[in-house]
């Protein structure tokens, strides 16, 4: 069997996710991690117990042990990163949100389909069977014409002043915040599901917590540290924002992100209620899925093997009872990656669930509306969007 070498770049809070999951397909081989500097680089391979460290990140993309890039740098690296790697004729696997605007988002996604490589965006809660068996439900006219389409991403982890990661740097992590970082988990997972386009959304953002305190090194995802000698940041972009959502069959919409909310950890939710039957997932029960109707009782459909549908099966490694979990809606994403790679990574032969650049592009789109129309008032915004090849 051939065996494929994979390099990650950018080795912050999500990237022991990606070592940890390619390390479970048991046919790659975790090559060697690039950092800030060589320091920082030699320390992330020490602790992921990975033989290379590059300071720098060509030096990796140049490494002709590695086919496969993982980008995990903040968002405003993804561009350089990831062209570099494209040029090289390598497959990418890039974090989201793919860009910090359309424009970088295009790029990528028109170079990474000119380059004929793989392009994966880690929309990973796709990989849930649970989400799986959903869109199957959709996708068959079991649920019916959908009519409405709703739920939330909430946290709770910049809930303190004194956390203050990239992610509030326009520079580093772009305009917005909670939007390009879960909100674009929401509306991928929305679409994904539902099977239909969002085209114009209603956007009213807030700032909850103007003023933070960086403690100079950009804190990770769900830290708490930090050190003492602190410095006030003004921070612009939204912890908090509620969108109205207008879909291309004419299904209205609506969804909230906020990460300033105490007690939602990782509180995503998605439901779609058709003419027929409604559909709810949440993530902090991923194992369960209700299933909603009118003239007789309700439903909840545990992820076991010999009741989840084939498209659900697929995703579904454990007996009933058996909880899976984040870690493994994560490694399933990666699973359809490295098989998508292994079969040439062209366009015909990808696993529908696997989410491209061009879906990475399509969510910076979305959330370029949701601020554009935030801008003018919080007044209805079309989606923007340019199809490959136009
Ligand atoms: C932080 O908000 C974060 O780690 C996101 O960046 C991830 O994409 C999400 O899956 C969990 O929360």
């Amino acid at each position: 069997m051939k065996r494929l070498g994979m390099g990650l770049v950018g080795p912050g809070f999500v990237a022991r996710h990606h070592i940890d999951a390619v390390r479970r397909l048991g046919d790659v081989d975790v090559v060697a991690v690039a950092g800030s500097s060589q320091a920082s680089a030699d320390k992330k391979a020490r602790e992921y117990k990975v033989d290379r460290a590059y300071g720098d990140y060509h030096d990796l993309i140049a490494d002709p042990a590695i086919h496969v890039i993982h980008n995990t740098t903040p968002n405003y690296l993804h561009l350089p990163v990831t062209l570099a790697a494209l040029a090289a004729g390598k497959h990418v696997i890039s974090d989201k949100p793919l860009a910090i605007n359309p424009a970088e988002g295009r790029e990528m996604r028109d170079a990474a389909i000119a380059a004929g490589v793989a392009h994966v965006v880690t929309f990973n809660y796709r990989g849930n069977p649970l989400v799986q068996q959903a869109r199957g439900m959709v996708a068959k006219g079991e649920s019916g014409d959908l009519s409405f389409v709703h739920g939330h991403y909430l946290q709770d982890w910049m809930a303190d002043a004194n956390v203050y990661s990239w992610r509030s740097d326009p520079a580093k992590g772009g305009a917005t915040s909670a939007l390009g970082d879960i909100g674009s988990h929401w509306c991928d997972l929305a679409e994904h599901v539902s099977g239909l386009k969002i085209v114009s959304v209603l956007a009213d953002l807030t700032t909850v917590i103007p003023v933070r305190y960086s403690a100079g090194a950009s804190a990770e995802a769900f830290s708490t540290k930090g050190g003492a000698d602190r410095q006030a940041v003004n921070v612009q972009s939204e912890d908090l924002a509620s969108v109205l959502l207008r879909f291309d069959n004419g299904a209205k919409g609506s969804f909230s992100v906020g990460q300033v909310l105490p007690g939602h950890k990782n509180d995503l939710v998605l439901e779609v209620n058709g003419r027929k039957l409604s559909l709810k997932w949440k993530q902090e029960q991923q194992n369960e899925l209700w299933i909603g109707h009118y003239n007789r009782a309700n439903a909840l459909l545990a992820k076991d093997p010999s009741l989840v549908s084939e498209e659900a099966l697929r995703y579904t490694h454990l007996p009933g009872g058996h909880q899976e979990s984040w870690a493994d809606a994560f490694c399933n994403l990666m699973r359809d990656a490295y098989g998508w790679i292994h079969a040439g990574g062209k366009a015909e032969t990808k696993p529908s669930m696997l989410p491209t650049f061009e879906d990475g592009y399509r969510s910076v789109c979305l959330v370029d509306a949701m601020l554009r129309s935030h801008r003018a008032g919080s007044v209805w915004e079309p989606v923007q969007y340019t199809a490959a090849g136009a």
